[in-house]
Formats: C-alpha cells, sequence, structure tokens
C-alpha cells in the first residue's frame, strides 16, 4: 500500500530531496548593502536551516540593481555578490536543508524606501532610482513613480539579466531557483492586464501578456542543469475584478511546466493596491491546490500558515506538495522542531549534533 505524504515526508524534485514538507518562504531583510549578502543574512537563514527546515529560500534578489524593492534589497548582478551567498548557501546545506534563491525584478515597485522608514517610493535626491514596467502606469497608493514604459531592448537586457543571475546562483551553490512572478512586481506586472497595457507583443492577449515569463524561464532552464529544480511564484489571482484569475494561473502552470518547471508557488495579490484580499488563516492554499489537480505540478502552499496540524493536513490532503511559512518562521526558528513534537513525530527529525541533549 502507497502511504500518503506527510509533513515530515521527504520529498524528491529531480535530484534534489527535500528532508522534509517545510520550507521558508523567501522574506525580505531589507538589511543589504550594494545588494551584499552579510551576517545578518546568514545568521537569519541558517538559523532556520538548523531549525529543521526542509527548504530555505533567500528572499527576493535582485538580478538588476534597479531591480530591487529598496536599496536594503539583496541582489546577484555582479560576480562579487556571489561570495558572501556561497557561504549561506554552504552553511544552510550543511545542516539539512535545501539552499534555494529567489531571483526577482520589482519593476514599478522597485525604488522604495525600507518598511521600517515608511516604504515610500524615493526620489532620486533620495537615493531613489528610474523605474521601468509594462506600461507608464504607477502602481498608485505610496508608490507614486511613473514607470518608464519598457522598449524591447529593456525587455531582453532583463531576460539576460535573469540568465546572468541564474548562473551566479549555481555557482554560489544553490540547488533551488526560484523566479518571483509574483506581489506585482515586473513579470507579474506583464501577466496582468491592469498594469499591462501594452499593445505589441508583450501585451494584450493572454498569450502576449505570458510571453516575458515564458521566454525568460526558457532561457534560464538552458542554464539552470537539468538534475535541480525551477520553480515560479507567481499571484494565482488579483483579487480584483478584470484582473487575472485562477484559470489565467492553471493555464500559466501549464505552459511553464512543459519548459521544466518543476513547481508552482502560489501566492496572491499585489498587482494594485485597492485590491479587497480576505487574509484568513490558510486563505491561499486552495489556489496551490487547483493549480496543482488541474495543471498536474508539484505546488507550494504559502500565506498565514501558522499551526503544525494545518500544514500537515495540507500535505497529507494533497492540497500541496510543500508548505512555505514566512512570518511565523520570524517567531520560531525551531518551528520544525517544535512541529515534529505536537505531531508526536520527533523520531522524524533528528537534532544537530550540537544540540541533541536539549531536543
Ligand atoms: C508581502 C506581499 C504579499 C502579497 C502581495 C503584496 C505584498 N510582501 C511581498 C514581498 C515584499 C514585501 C511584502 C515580496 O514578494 C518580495
Amino acid at each position: 500500500m502507497e502511504n500518503s505524504p506527510s509533513l515530515f515526508s521527504p520529498l524528491t524534485l529531480r535530484s534534489v530531496t527535500l528532508r522534509n514538507r517545510i520550507g521558508v518562504s523567501p522574506m525580505c531583510q531589507y538589511s543589504a548593502t550594494d545588494g551584499l549578502a552579510n551576517d545578518w543574512h546568514l545568521v537569519h537563514l541558517g538559523a532556520r536551516a538548523v531549525g529543521g527546515a526542509g527548504l530555505v529560500i533567500v528572499e527576493a534578489t535582485g538580478v538588476a540593481p534597479e531591480g530591487r524593492i529598496t536599496p536594503g534589497c539583496l541582489g546577484l548582478w555582479s560576480d562579487k555578490h556571489i561570495e558572501p551567498l556561497a557561504r549561506i548557501a554552504k552553511f544552510v546545506k550543511d545542516h539539512g536543508a535545501v539552499a534555494g534563491i529567489q531571483i526577482a525584478h520589482a519593476g514599478r515597485k522597485a525604488s522604495a524606501a525600507l518598511p521600517w522608514n515608511g516604504g515610500a517610493q524615493l526620489s532620486a535626491a533620495q537615493g531613489g532610482w528610474e523605474i521601468i514596467a509594462p506600461s507608464a502606469i504607477p502602481f498608485g497608493g505610496d508608490l507614486t513613480k511613473v514607470p518608464r514604459a519598457m522598449t524591447e531592448a529593456d525587455i531582453l537586457r532583463v531576460q539576460n539579466d535573469f540568465v546572468a543571475t541564474a548562473k551566479r546562483a549555481l555557482t554560489a551553490g544553490f540547488n533551488f531557483l526560484e523566479l518571483h512572478a509574483a506581489h506585482g512586481y515586473l513579470f507579474n506586472s506583464f501577466l496582468s492586464p491592469l498594469a499591462n497595457q501594452r499593445t505589441d507583443k508583450y501585451g494584450g492577449s493572454f498569450e502576449n501578456r505570458i510571453r516575458l515569463l515564458l521566454d525568460t524561464t526558457r532561457a534560464v532552464r538552458k542554464v539552470w542543469p537539468d538534475n535541480l529544480p525551477l520553480a515560479v511564484r507567481i499571484s494565482a489571482i488579483d483579487w480584483k475584478e478584470g484582473g487575472w484569475q485562477i484559470e489565467d494561473s492553471i493555464a500559466l502552470a501549464k505552459l511553464l511546466k512543459a519548459e521544466g518547471v518543476d513547481l508552482m508557488d502560489c501566492s496572491s495579490g499585489g498587482v494594485v493596491p485597492d485590491a479587497k484580499i480576505k487574509v484568513e488563516p490558510g486563505y491561499q492554499v486552495p489556489f496551490a491546490e487547483k493549480v496543482r489537480q488541474s495543471a498536474n505540478i508539484a505546488t507550494a502552499a504559502v500565506g498565514f500558515i501558522t499551526e503544525p496540524k494545518q500544514t500537515d493536513e495540507i500535505i497529507r490532503s494533497s492540497q500541496a506538495d510543500v508548505v512555505l511559512l514566512a512570518r511565523e518562521f520570524l517567531r520560531d526558528a525551531y518551528w520544525p522542531a517544535h512541529a515534529a513534537k505536537v505531531l508526536g513525530q520527533k523520531e522524524k527529525l533528528p537534532p544537530p549534533n550540537q544540540y541533541a541533549r536539549a531536543w
């Protein structure tokens, strides 16, 4: 009889095996200088590998300086960014987790202040920069900058930036790569008709709006080894009439799967500031479930997931293959160890030798 998986079952994606289904969601730390990772990132991510996560994903990491959300965001746009990230990838792997990284371009949501400085967009005098997007439409709210509509040359350059960054991520030792196509950032703003009003081959029809992401994925897959998993984070819906819908996500997932994407990480929202989002425990899990069932691809569930029982149930009921915890992991780096105890499965997560007498 086949055993259906639970939270502490391993998961193999290509040649990479996660020791359990618990992942650290990529979470911005706004703590880098010039995009360079430092001791904060090492301790933040390293602690969660020690805590028992199966997968640790480094926060949205800019493929270009102007693709950072804030001046404190990580980047991997040059070779000098590799070494401090390599140190982190090694530590994470040495402690039993898969080392993932999310690579990103923030598009019209770039050039913002750190959240603890208000998060509004920065003028040039404040250290901000020119922002680019599919169309010259500002995001709104505190993000008032009018982006420059990208030329075809800009589009090709960004594609190349993703490819070059993927290569550097490989050199740094990561064994899981995620493309950020959610939360209103550059790829997401091409996907959604609410942000993309282009009239060329990158706008209008569904086929045109997904072109940049599809082309970039194809190009990245060529340099990201066959034996390593590739994931894409999407906003499964815009939570807005006239916006991107779940059917679009399913159609996109099928096409991305055909390009060699192994896992769809299903978040939602972030394309427009006035979306009506009903945030409650597990509110995005149905998106992971629908995409998984309808596109026949592995998914990650993310968003307001905090409880061991709830998390275990998501895996047992086949709603998702991986559960990514975000804020709950900020509250508790040892969440997997605590969850194993609550679920009566302590034997499934052996302690690090150094901590064995206290586990
Ligand atoms: C939270 C967020 C989730 C969904 C929609 C909008 C915002 N996060 C997203 C982060 C940045 C900080 C806020 C990223 O995806 C990089």
